[in-house]
């Protein structure tokens, strides 16, 4: 490797990625592990950690990986110090991966149900970047990397809470920036478009009739690429936002949407299935 390249090399580092069991946070992980960085997880519950630990098993990837809530602030310092001590050294790398969503209509959600989606994808981040940045003031380096979203720019119908607590990850993730960049430290988020991950299953399953998802369809004529991202898509990225290559990017939400941030259009039905590249094309309909 030519000695620029070295840049984006995570050799040396501690990379914790929360909610890392699969999705996302297994292939930034994945991504991270073999560019050089040791790895460490969390997941909600034990089932979740134990299905992580085989994933990275099969994959030869020797990880720390344990059960933590991100909503919790003593299971999140009881994890940094445990993984910490397993590792010998401190976080030099946090990814706020985990995340949940509640499609339900604003005026039919609970107040329960919108706190419990605040906790997780806005609390969780700030708790867990609390937890890490103590050790990265004292080294004087951290890259802190947050799982923004569409939704961090856009709103859309029954996704208020998700989309509330994205774009307020949007300014915390700013706001981190501007407190700890003088320590070298640079917090960014990645905004993916739409990822065909358990979390958007939902929103591509087939219709009775055997026809697409209506919101699959939509969603291609709103995509350049007419095409779901895939978790390789976002790998590249990932590394970059973690590795010295990024080190004066700070406070920035990078898309990778597939153009769909920058493209007003199409009608869903001028839309020709045979040309989908990501499904088999006795699949689209
Ligand atoms: P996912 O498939 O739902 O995975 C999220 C992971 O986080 C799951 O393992 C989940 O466990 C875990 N988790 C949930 N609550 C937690 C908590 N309190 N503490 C610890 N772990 C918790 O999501 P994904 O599609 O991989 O997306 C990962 C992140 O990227 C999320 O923040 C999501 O909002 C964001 N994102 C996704 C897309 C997309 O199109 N997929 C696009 C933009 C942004 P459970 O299985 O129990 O929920
Ligand atoms: C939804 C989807 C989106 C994606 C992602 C888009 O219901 O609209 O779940 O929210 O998960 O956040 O960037």
């Amino acid at each position: 490797m030519g000695d620029f390249l070295k840049n984006f090399s995570l050799e040396g580092k501690i990379a914790w990625i929360t909610g890392a069991s699969y999705g996302l946070g297994l292939a930034y992980a994945v991504a991270y592990a073999e560019s050089g960085a040791k790895i460490v997880f969390n997941d909600i519950n034990q089932e979740l950690v134990d299905k992580g630990l085989a994933e990275y098993k099969k994959r030869g990837i020797d990880v720390y990986g344990a059960v933590c809530d991100v909503t919790k602030e003593d299971q999140v310092v009881k994890f940094v110090a445990d993984a910490e001590k397993a590792m010998g050294g401190t976080i030099d790398i946090l990814v706020n991966n985990a995340g949940i969503i509640k499609r339900i209509p604003m005026t039919e959600m609970t107040v329960d149900q919108w706190q419990q989606v605040i906790d997780v994808d806005l609390t969780g981040p700030f708790i867990c970047s609390k937890a890490v940045l103590p050790a990265m003031i004292k080294k004087g380096s951290g890259k802190i990397i947050n799982a923004c979203s569409m939704m961090s720019e856009f709103g859309r119908e029954t996704v208020s809470a998700y989309a509330a607590a994205k774009g307020g990850l949007k300014m915390l993730t700013r706001n981190i920036c501007s407190e700890y960049g003088q320590y070298n430290i640079q917090c960014n988020a990645i905004g993916p478009g739409y990822i065909a991950t358990p979390q958007t299953a939902p929103l591509r399953e087939k219709q009775p009739d055997g026809s697409m998802h209506p919101f699959d369809r939509f969603i291609r004529s709103k995509t350049p690429a007419q095409r779901w991202g895939k978790t390789e898509d976002l790998m590249g990225l990932a590394v970059f936002l973690a590795s010295p290559a990024s080190d004066f990017i700070n406070g920035q939400v990078v898309y990778i949407d597939g153009g769909i941030s920058a493209y007003i259009g199409q009608d869903p039905n001028n839309l020709d299935p045979s040309k989908f590249t990501d499904i088999d094309e006795n699949e689209a309909q």
